[in-house]
């Protein structure tokens, strides 16, 4: 008698292995079907137990799914966006501009300009990437919520308005801005647009003259570059 238990004891834990890996099998297993299960070891109570595990399974499936599930659109929240613009103009004028948004927050601007004169120069984002016919074509300042022009600061500005870059001594201009109108996706997204910096200082729209409400009064234009996607 008590061979026959230490023998059935021995086959419990023969078989047990095989339902415990059921739940790594992708679809509902099938007791009869385990290539592992010996016929003739089969048993009322060894099936009621595979048939236990079997029912657990959806469930688990389902829990295990809904959690992938709830963690997609965290991610894409989550999204960094970088863009960037590369200068040029008729003049020796020339630069970069680097643009950085995580999530919905502000738009980080690094500038780097060579070749102009030393002082302020009026920096602005234009309304088209298009410089079929150099930076002219670049449109005026972007401006989606019909505003006139002012400081970066201020409530009343073109989105586009980011005021003036300074200039040392060797012509070198390098700022880093940080903005809230200028974001890289959405209705108002400056990606496909064109940053211009101009020979003048921007008066952000205070200096009386006829211009200073649509351009700051900040003259020509030195050097353009149109708003891209790069990688993050
Ligand atoms: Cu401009
Ligand atoms: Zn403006």
């Amino acid at each position: 008698m008590q061979a026959a238990i230490a023998a059935m004891a021995a086959h419990t834990l023969l078989l047990a292995p095989p339902s415990y890996s059921y739940p790594l099998l992708p679809a509902f297993p099938n007791p009869n079907a385990n290539p592992n299960a010996n016929p003739s070891h089969s048993s009322p109570v060894l099936n009621s137990s595979f048939h236990g595990v079997s029912l657990k399974l959806p469930s688990r499936l389902n829990l295990s799914l809904a959690a992938v599930a709830s963690k997609k659109p965290l991610t894409i929240v989550a999204a960094t966006k970088k863009a960037v613009a590369v200068l040029k103009g008729t003049s020796k004028v020339e630069g970069v501009v680097t643009l950085t948004q995580e999530n919905e927050g502000p738009t980080t601007v690094n500038v780097r300009v060579t070749g102009l004169t030393p002082g302020p120069h009026g920096f602005h984002l234009h309304e088209y990437g298009d410089t079929t016919n150099g930076c002219i074509s670049t449109g005026a300042h972007f401006n989606p919520n019909n505003k006139t022009h002012g400081a970066p600061e201020d409530e009343i500005r073109h989105a586009g308005d980011l005021g003036n870059i300074v200039a040392n001594a060797e012509g070198v201009a390098e700022a880093t801005i940080v903005d809230n109108q200028i974001p890289l996706s959405g209705p108002n997204t400056v990606v496909g647009r064109a940053f211009v910096v101009h020979e003048l200082e921007d008066d952000l729209g205070k200096g009386g003259h006829e211009l200073s409400l649509t351009t700051g009064n900040a003259g020509g234009r030195l050097a353009c570059g149109v708003v891209g996607l790069t990688p993050v």
